[in-house]
């Protein structure tokens, strides 16, 4: 057997049912190898539309997405991608075709050291030398990927290597490690401050996700009576409409939930990653008793000094925490969820066009199911998408909130309805994300992948606009045109809508989602909310 062909057995003993990427000239093997393979390859038009499919499919399944690209150019378009799905904690594995090791150690057409380059951006990266640890280096590859905290592991395969014979090798045993049960003594010690807390809060991060932790965490809840606010990236944790849920952090300002940690005495933060929510911003006065439990222990950080750790299984870890623990008598941020949940409602029938962002978060939220999948782009759309649409199930509101790279939404939409096919897939995008990666519309159309891409259409680099007005008192380079999005949607075969007035959103989603097929809505937006917001953040008096 050749090398190429046991790689590609590798990949299929790893359970890998999808690999999406570009073929080219260094990874000729591999793709041969590939055919009667029940993986299935999914052509992209881009190597980073490759690289966020590989990410969002990684995040949503919890196992390693998979992006091939040839050397070179083509690995360097892998790179953000893979970093988003790196610093997302979402599992991945990339391969890049390789010059032959013959001319490595030389200037050669379009040899990169490919290593070392992806090497700052992944937990391991490696390169193939010899034919006879390709199923080491794939089982580690894999291992490295999704063990906690997932991550990226890169294969450079150079292309004299796949075409080599190897005899008598084969996959390794597939073994996942068990994340082990909390030491019963910090479970008691945790058990004991929260008793001791007048004003306990919850932090619920990514890790709640991935730990298949969401229904301890709503049972701890519950049963302790403390209330529970979600990051970007773990939204749906815990149900939206749950009395004990106070929504979203992670805005900069100071949100109405941010409220709630300038009263909390011990803050329970379950899950939680602080790449997406600095500690300065919560805990800036160093006061807050905290208790970390996590799979992992806790990053360093002068305003995350801990009171208690209580590392392993998440879910061992609350219950055994949630059975010793007093609860509290009554829960004192009622009256901030109550304000809250009319924030969020608060535009619902406003009918001002451009429309506002609150207002199309509370249509896009009616148009969809439960346990339907919204992934947003990177921009002010996703900060009104992350503060205001309100997830009832974990992964149904997808946000990069990590590396957070624009261009995450049309790609990402793809791997998601491959991954959960009889769900709705949808992608909030701002104008200039979207056309970030747009072209993989023809692969999405060419693989039968249905979905809506709903671009919210202000002309602008509408965050950017947001940063400079709030800083400054002024923009400048942030303006562009757009193309005509529906004639641009129907260029590809793909269907195209324009709302024209407020009230005609709901009825396009709805008709969108009807028609099963590629569809964008082009919604104009208007971002003067955006310092509106800022504002009243600014002057938010406390309703605790
Ligand atoms: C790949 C990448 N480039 C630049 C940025 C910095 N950035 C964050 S949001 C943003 C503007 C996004 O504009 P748009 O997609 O139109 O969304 P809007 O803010 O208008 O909703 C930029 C340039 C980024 N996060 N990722
Ligand atoms: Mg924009």
């Amino acid at each position: 057997m050749k090398a190429s062909e046991l790689f590609v057995r590798c990949l299929e003993n790893e359970g890998v049912e999808y690999m999406f990427g570009v073929p080219g000239e260094e990874n000729l093997d591999i793709m041969d190898a590939l055919i009667g393979s029940p993986i299935k390859f999914v052509t992209t038009r881009h190597e980073q539309g490759a690289a966020f499919m590989a990410d969002v499919y990684g995040r949503l399944t919890g196992k390693a997405g998979v992006c091939l690209s040839t050397l070179g150019p083509g690995a360097t378009n892998l790179v953000t991608g893979f970093a988003d799905a790196n610093m997302d904690r979402a599992p991945i594995v990339a391969i890049a075709g390789q010059g032959a090791t013959t001319r490595m150690h030389k200037e050669s057409h379009q040899v990169l050291d490919l290593v070392n380059l992806f090497e700052p951006i992944s937990k391991y990266s490696v390169e193939v030398r010899e034919p006879e640890i390709v199923a080491e280096i794939v089982r580690k590859a894999f291992k490295a990927a999704e063990a906690e905290k997932p991550g990226g592991s890169f294969i450079d395969f150079p292309e004299n290597v796949a075409a080599m014979e190897v005899d008598g090798k084969e996959p390794l045993k597939v073994q996942s490690a068990r994340t082990p049960v909390p030491p019963p003594d910090k479970v008691e010690q945790a058990a004991r401050l929260i008793s001791a807390a007048r004003y306990p809060l919850v932090m619920a991060g990514n890790g709640v996700v991935r730990g298949n932790a969401n229904d301890a965490l709503v049972a701890f809840a519950e049963k302790l009576n403390i209330p529970v606010a979600t990051t970007f990236m773990a939204k749906g944790s815990i149900p939206s409409s749950h009395p004990l849920s106070l929504g979203t952090v992670g805005l900069q300002a100071h949100d109405y939930v941010a409220c709630g940690f300038d009263r909390a005495d011990v803050v329970i933060c379950i899950g939680y990653d602080m790449i997406e929510y600095h500690p300065y911003l919560w805990n800036h006065d160093k006061s807050a008793k905290i208790i970390h439990i996590d799979m992992s222990p806790a990053e360093v950080d002068e305003h995350y000094i801990l009171e208690c750790g209580v590392v392993g299984d998440i879910n061992e870890s609350l219950h055994a925490i949630a059975a010793v623990a007093e609860p509290q008598q009554e829960m004192p941020a009622r009256s901030l969820r109550e304000t809250i949940v009319e924030e969020l409602n608060a535009h619902a029938d406003n009918n001002a066009f451009p429309m506002t962002p609150q207002r199309i978060v509370l249509d896009l939220r009616k148009a969809l199911e439960p346990d339907d999948i919204v992934i947003s782009d990177v921009g002010a759309h996703k900060m009104w998408m992350a503060r205001m649409y309100q997830a009832e199930r974990p992964n149904t509101c997808i946000i990069s909130n990590g590396f957070a790279s624009m261009g995450i939404g049309v790609p990402g939409a793809v791997a998601a309805k491959l991954a959960f096919p009889r769900q709705t897939v949808l992608t909030v995008t701002g104008d200039a994300g979207f056309l970030m990666n747009s072209q993989e519309i023809e692969t999405a159309l060419r693989i039968g992948v249905a979905m809506v891409i709903l671009v919210w259409n202000d002309s602008e680099y509408g965050l950017i606009k947001w940063h400079q007005e709030r800083r400054f008192g002024r923009d400048t380079q942030i303006d562009f045109s757009n193309p005509d999005f529906v004639r641009y949607a129907e260029s590809f075969g793909a269907k195209g809508y324009r709302v024209d007035a407020a009230a005609e959103l709901l009825p396009v989603l709805k008709q969108a989602i009807a028609d099963d097929t590629v569809v964008v809505v082009d919604c104009p937006v208007d971002y003067s909310e955006n310092m509106k917001l800022t504002e009243k953040l600014g002057k938010l008096v406390c309703p605790i």
